[in-house]
């Protein structure tokens, strides 16, 4: 019997022992050895010049959520995963968001329908708790855990999904008992409806000033609350999605107390600045960047670098969030230019987000591949109960692999992507080094920019606790 479906020839693979150039072979969807092998295959894939990573693992991307009465997001989950599966990944975290008033059960029902048959890569959802009722912290989401899934998203801001400080901490008990992970939006509800008001009071209306609206240090004075609140239950929090230098102080103040709270940061922190929402001359084009906590000034990104290179960051994600620019359900829908605040939220970049670090991060020196591959692949599988069958090259775990060619330059250009939106807040972004093949549990599913494999192989994956 042969020993292997595919084997990988005299690749750069990396793996947690470090960088070593040789062969990879895969049985049954798994991999089954990594050094010389001088077996046979039924496909022998010639990897000279090529570098093997883990599948990139997105753990924060929103696909198909309910964003208000008259704005739809660009993607469904076939859309989203297809983006996904092009840029690298084969596994993303999306949320099933809990609606004010609604089980926590039926919601998770609902995503599931969404999905199910719609799945290019393997997929598993953290839950968003908008509406922490006697029922759902007693009852459903202890159920919930124990049936996988293991983190959930709550929200410092929004008036659909805001938390009081109340609510936070019976939320944070409950993770307590259950071991799970909490995710947190940190960004303080009053101060931004407060500063909202007086910009619209004076007139201040442009996609700008929505950066003005939701300052650093609203992030800042959030971040702390919740790192404060999560020490008095004495759990480990997650901020996700920091965007600047002030909320990294809180997060490095927290770590050097010795209090255990993980940051993701995402593409937007990095490559993106305030002055994109101003457009051309303060128009709506601005709209295009407007995502939340906003991208900052260059100082932050310097400070977001840091914390990427310094291990201060555990994870980076895409956060994707897209909606189409030019549609009625959009950003530039009849109302949203009546002010910044009815500009839904977010951007699109699951296809983009490794690339992007791998070209700014990688090929600019600024970190090492196998930094990369543990911001990407290896802490968003450990953090979110996914390790060892996902986020790492080692024997046993699944043969999800993205094969990069480290020397191939291009742009990043909306015609070439696969999601739903209209638009890239990246167009004309040079980028060196592209994952040119996408590999799920020992299958070709995305080479040379063609899906090879066009039926729906993506698995739904239950979860375990967290190991990071
Ligand atoms: N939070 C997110 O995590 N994504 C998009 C918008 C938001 O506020
Ligand atoms: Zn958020
Ligand atoms: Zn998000």
């Amino acid at each position: 019997m042969q020993k292997f479906d595919t084997i990988f020839k005299n690749g750069e693979i990396i793996t947690e022992n470090g960088k070593e150039k040789t062969d990879l072979g895969i049985l049954n969807g798994k991999i089954s050895a990594i050094g010389i092998l001088n077996d046979e295959a039924s496909v022998i894939e010639d990897a000279s010049n090529l570098i093997i990573l883990p599948g990139g693992v997105d753990a924060h991307v929103h696909i198909d959520q309910p964003s208000g009465p008259d704005v739809e997001m660009a993607d469904n989950f076939q859309t989203a995963t297809m983006s996904a599966a092009a840029g690298g990944s084969t596994t993303i975290l999306p949320f099933a968001m809990q609606e004010k008033g609604q089980s926590l059960r039926k919601c998770v029902e609902d995503y599931h329908k969404k999905a199910t048959n719609n799945l290019y890569i393997d997929t598993s959802f953290h839950l968003i708790i908008s509406d922490p009722s006697p029922q759902v912290l007693g009852q459903e989401l202890p159920a919930l855990a124990r049936d996988g899934y293991t983190s959930f998203k709550v929200f410092m801001t929004y008036d659909d999904l805001v938390l009081n400080d109340a609510e936070l901490l019976e939320v944070f008990e409950v993770a307590k008992k259950e071991k799970t992970l909490v995710m947190v939006h940190a960004e303080g509800y009053d101060a931004i409806r407060y500063l909202t008001k007086k910009l619209e009071d004076e007139g201040k209306l442009a996609p700008y000033y929505h950066g003005l609206s939701r300052p650093q240090i609203v992030e800042r004075e959030a971040t702390h609350r919740a790192i404060s609140h999560a020490e008095i239950v004495d759990i480990p929090i997650v901020i996700v999605h920091v965007s600047g230098n002030e909320a990294l102080s809180q997060i490095k103040w927290a770590k050097n107390k010795g209090i255990k709270v993980f940051s993701e940061t995402c593409p937007q922190y990095i490559c993106l600045t305030e002055d994109d929402m101003k457009g051309l001359n303060m128009d709506f084009e601005g709209a295009k960047y407007v995502c939340s906590p906003p991208p900052r000034d260059l100082e932050s990104q310097k400070a977001i670098w840091e914390g990427l290179i310094d291990g201060t960051f555990d994870i980076f994600s895409s956060d994707h969030c897209p909606f189409k620019f030019k549609d009625k359900k959009g950003k530039d829908r009849p109302g949203a230019r009546t002010s910044f605040k009815w500009v839904p939220n977010g951007i699109p970049g699951v296809e983009t987000r490794l690339p992007i670090l791998f070209s700014e991060g990688v090929s600019k020196k600024r970190i090492t591949i196998e930094r990369f591959v543990e911001l990407t692949s290896t802490n968003p599988a450990k953090m979110y109960g996914l390790y060892p069958q996902k986020g790492s090259i080692k024997v046993g775990a699944d043969a999800d692999l993205t094969i990069w060619d480290p020397n191939k330059i291009a742009k990043i250009k909306q015609s070439n992507l696969h999601h739903g939106s209209d638009y890239t807040p990246y167009e004309n972004l040079e980028i060196k080094g592209w994952p040119i093949e996408t590999w799920l549990r020992g299958i070709k599913i995305f080479g040379n920019g063609e899906f090879i494999i066009k039926e729906n192989m993506g698995k739904y994956i239950s979860r375990g606790f967290s190991s990071l």
